[in-house]
């Protein structure tokens, strides 16, 4: 188990991922929330390989003011669903790929949860959006967070709209 947290304020999102060989993967979910300035932990841990201190872990996230779990895990990834097993905080499940079915294990064990413990799946490896999301869930309470979200969502627009005008610039070239 591997833990670290950026900036001087608690965390309010615990990254969860089931091996370190994950890490890299998983990296997007902490810089997008560096970006964002939301404080973080990160900690490796298997609820196949380590389910009781996981469960320690778990059950101690929501005294300690967490409020998101972001969780990713490749082959046959229960870490996402049993940490939504163990907790009624909101768990953001993010299916890795690789090994022989190339993440369509991840993805389906991830998304397939049974009525009543919810994990809310993003695409396979893409912690980004598992960050974007637990963003959005922080936003609800925190109107600072929301106009940073705002922004954010501004520059696609303006993206789209200089790609627009250079496209026009360079049609109406001789
Ligand atoms: P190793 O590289 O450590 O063998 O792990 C990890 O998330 C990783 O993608 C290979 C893959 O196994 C996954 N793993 C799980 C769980 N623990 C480890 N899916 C779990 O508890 O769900």
């Amino acid at each position: 188990m591997s833990q670290s947290t950026p900036g001087p304020d608690h965390p309010q999102v615990a990254i969860v991922f089931g091996s370190p060989s994950d890490t890299q993967t998983m990296s997007k979910a902490g810089a997008t929330l560096e970006r964002f300035g939301v404080p973080y932990e990160q900690v490796s841990l298997s609820a196949h390989r380590a389910p009781r201190t996981l469960a320690d872990y778990v059950g101690q996230l929501r005294a300690r003011d967490i409020s998101v779990v972001i969780a990713g895990a490749g082959l046959a990834a229960a870490l996402p669903g049993t940490i939504a097993a163990l907790t009624t905080l909101p768990v953001i499940g993010v299916p890795i790929s690789g090994g022989a079915l190339d993440g369509m294990d991840s993805l389906l064990a991830i998304a397939q949860m049974p009525p009543g413990v919810p994990v809310a799946t993003v695409g396979l490896n893409n912690s980004t959006n598992a960050a974007i999301l637990a963003i959005q869930i922080l936003a609800l309470a925190d109107p600072d967070l929301g106009l940073k979200l705002a922004a954010f969502k501004d520059e696609f627009e303006q993206a789209a709209a200089d790609g627009l005008s250079a496209a026009a610039a360079a049609g109406s070239q001789p």
